[in-house]
């Protein structure tokens, strides 16, 4: 059933987030630990003050996008509650993409501010001088090149008091970018009321989360599921939240872990896989959590073997904000998403969107009051993807007689490859531009962990052979055009594509062949 908030007519979530914390004597409690560094609730609230200060002195006003491209460390609470609180909306990016896609990013958006992490810069570099609408550029982190502002200068004149904006609690608030299968990036417009929703349901009720928790995500808070691990749900009960700036391996996490012993852990299933084949203990973690694609039961019943903890998968969306459908530390059933969070309702659907008997299955509707207003612009895909209180995920799912959920896949061509959206499309167009390739077809395979990566079926020209050093350079073509987590693992070298009588590639010719890695 949904969930009745009963918030006050003028309600701006850093209030809720940072200075109520503040206000009910936390001021001295530790929001943030990121590598030797600490900052206490009291110390996020003035550093968001001048950060939204400092935006107020730029004129940006309620309503304008900041872009945020930013590492995960102590700046991030301050630069995207500073822009909230100010009616400014924060647009949180993801670090891992390239030149080409921050143009459009920027460009859509019309973000009129860009905080961005000095680590980053170069990235942003070749498109810098197509950028129409960006006026503003703060470096975080490091020193600024020609054109920019350094962090600490651009706060250093800014009180550590204000005001929060008249806002409400159906206004803008943040925005993330949301990959399809076609198409541009879709910006999800969430609004200030939805992250409060996600702690209420899912953080409170599943996760159980308290003040006495510390939270650390190895997914990264440009992620929806990393903003809600690593920022909302702990700054929502005043907890603390652990942050590691640098790349995710197996070795990095159970450092961090050792070192910040954290109570609450998440991650993506790749990265339980990776972390089964190195060394490392969980000491103090009292649940792991998995969402951004299915985590094999094989994985699970490994973790559990060997750390006695477990993993409780859920799935969530970008446009959900969190995670809706759920297991919980009480109630786990391998392979399965787990049963509707408080707060939600689910529904599976035909194609005339009637409801499927139970254990048949269809495509997975749900309700509840996190579901963002739109997609910024994009009116059509808006209208196919809202349906009044619902919202079609577009996952094909069953139900058992028990109220558990299962994924059996998606209803377009997508792939989750370490929890992150990869397009098909995308990658073929990035490997038929390549001057060996005829033709190709890029579906997803499983790997030895029970997990989708892509794979490409790939018809070379003539004069070209179809050969290991083929294989090596036709991968790091695509990892130096694409963001590198989309490349193929695999490379079929075939002599033609199968293809039906009006020459579409049958995609589920090669999804079978493509099961195995070892084709
Ligand atoms: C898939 C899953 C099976 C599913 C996310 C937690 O992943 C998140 O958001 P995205 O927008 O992708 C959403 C889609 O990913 N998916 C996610 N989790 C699972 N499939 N089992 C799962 N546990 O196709 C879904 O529609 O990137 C995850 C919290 C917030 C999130 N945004």
């Amino acid at each position: 059933m949904a969930l009745e908030l009963g918030l006050p007519e003028r309600f701006n979530a850093s209030d809720y987030f940072v200075d109520r914390n503040v206000r009910e004597g936390r001021g001295g409690k530790v929001a943030v630990l990121c590598e030797d560094r600490s900052l206490t609730y009291e110390q996020v609230r003035t550093g968001m003050n001048r950060v939204g200060n400092a935006l107020k002195s730029l004129s940006v006003r309620m309503e304008d996008r900041v872009a945020l491209l930013l590492l995960d460390t102590e700046i991030y609470p301050q630069a995207f509650f500073g822009a909230i609180k100010i009616g400014a909306v924060p647009i949180c990016l993801n670090t891992l993409m390239r030149p080409k896609d921050y143009l459009y990013f920027l460009n859509d958006s019309r973000a009129r501010v860009l905080m961005i992490d000095a680590a980053l810069l170069d990235v942003l570099e070749p498109v810098g001088k197509d950028l129409r609408f960006l006026e503003h550029t703060i470096v975080v982190n490091g020193a600024a090149p020609e054109g920019a502002t350094a962090f600490d200068r651009f706060i250093e004149a800014s009180s550590g008091e204000l005001d929060a904006a008249p806002t409400g609690p159906d206004d803008s608030c943040f925005w993330l970018y949301s990959s399809g299968s076609t198409g541009a990036p879709k910006g999800a417009v969430h609004l200030q009321h939805d992250m409060v929703y996600c702690v209420e349901t899912y953080g409170k009720q599943v996760l159980g989360v308290g003040e006495n928790d510390i939270c650390f995500s190895a997914a990264k808070l440009f992620f929806a599921y990393g903003l809600g691990n690593g920022l909302y749900f702990p700054f929502g009960v005043g907890a603390t939240a652990v942050y590691m700036p640098v790349r995710p391996t197996a070795a990095s996490v159970y450092e961090t872990i050792a070192r910040h012993r954290p109570t609450l852990f998440f991650g993506v299933p790749t990265l339980y896989a990776a972390m089964l084949q190195a060394e490392g203990s969980l000491d103090g973690v009292r649940l792991c959590v998995s969402a951004g694609e299915a985590l094999p039961a094989d994985i699970l019943r490994r973790w559990v073997q060997r750390h006695h903890v477990q993993i409780s998968d859920g799935i969530g969306s970008t446009e959900i904000a969190h995670i809706f459908i759920s297991n919980s530390a009480e109630s786990i059933k391998p392979g399965s998403s787990g049963k509707v969070v408080p707060g939600y309702e689910a529904k599976i659907v035909d194609e005339n969107f009637q409801e499927v008997p139970e254990g048949e299955i269809g495509t997975l509707l749900i309700k509840g009051d996190s579901t963002c207003s739109c997609y910024w612009n994009k009116h059509e895909k808006t209208k196919a993807t809202f349906l009044g209180d619902w919202i079609n995920t577009d996952d094909k799912y069953y139900r058992d007689e028990e109220g558990f959920y299962y994924y059996v896949g998606r209803s377009n061509d997508m792939l989750k490859v370490g929890g992150i959206w990869v397009s098909p499309v995308e990658v073929e167009a990035c490997l038929i531009a390549h001057p060996a390739v005829f033709e190709c077809a890029v579906v997803g395979a499983i790997d030895r962990d029970g997990l989708v990566k892509p794979k490409a079926f790939v018809v070379l020209n003539p004069g070209f052979s179809p050969d290991a050093s083929m294989e090596e350079e036709l991968k790091s073509y695509v990892k130096t055009q694409l963001a590198h987590y989309k490349f193929p693992r695999w490379i079929v070298f075939i002599d033609e594509l199968p293809k039906t009588a009006t020459g579409k590639v049958k995609r589920f010719v090669l999804r079978e062949t493509g099961q195995s890695a070892a084709v």
